[in-house]
């Protein structure tokens, strides 16, 4: 079905997954022979969104800006695998309908791990400064996390390893072969 490019977007709170997962998918599709490229979103605010802060219309213009690179490099062909949180499900549908315009295969995957879950994980400590106050708006505590409700696929912890997770994407989207 995947022959050409498509866009595969991880959304989850911090801590969630996300980031590990991606990775994984991105490796195992390069190995299949598949061109794939992870635009993740703690990397891409270090340069193209590095003016944008987390208030909620940054948020948003960050989540519409990873849109449209996801949908170009989709259209030339690759995979573009999206780490995001991406919270506002309004531009989670934007993201979607930018790649329906341009008939551009879509798929949202909600990485669905529990608040206390990523709260516990913190890898980098960013829960216990948002509790003490040392960061604002930060998702899941003083900023909104909008679940998915219409997801192409959801995961969680449950379902395995990163390792086992990016398989299992692959194949419930239909990318699992190499050519
Ligand atoms: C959420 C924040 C915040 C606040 C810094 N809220 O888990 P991380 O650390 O490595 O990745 C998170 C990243 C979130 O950026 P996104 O571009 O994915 O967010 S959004 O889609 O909502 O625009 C987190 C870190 O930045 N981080 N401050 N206040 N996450």
């Amino acid at each position: 079905r995947l022959s050409q490019g498509a866009t595969i977007w991880l959304t989850g709170l911090s801590g969630s997954g996300k980031s590990t997962i991606a990775v994984e998918l991105e490796r195992q599709l390069i190995a299949a022979g598949r061109p794939a490229y992870l635009l993740d979103g703690d990397n891409l605010r270090h340069g193209i969104n590095g003016d944008l802060g987390f208030g909620d219309d940054e948020r948003r213009e960050n989540i519409r800006r990873v849109a449209e690179i996801a949908a170009l490099m989709a259209d030339s062909g690759t995979i573009a695998i999206v780490s995001l949180i991406s919270p506002f499900a309004a531009e989670r549908e934007n993201a979607r309908n930018i790649h329906a315009a341009k008939s551009l295969p879509f798929n949202e995957v909600f990485v669905d791990t529990p608040l206390h879950t990523c709260e516990t994980r913190d890898p980098k400590g960013l829960y216990a400064r948002a509790r003490a106050g040392e960061i604002r708006q930060f998702t899941g505590i003083d900023s909104p996390y909008e679940r998915p409700e219409h997801a192409d696929l959801v995961v969680t912890p449950t379902d395995g390893t990163p390792t086992d997770i990016a398989e299992h994407i692959r194949r419930a989207l239909g990318i699992a072969d190499a050519r």
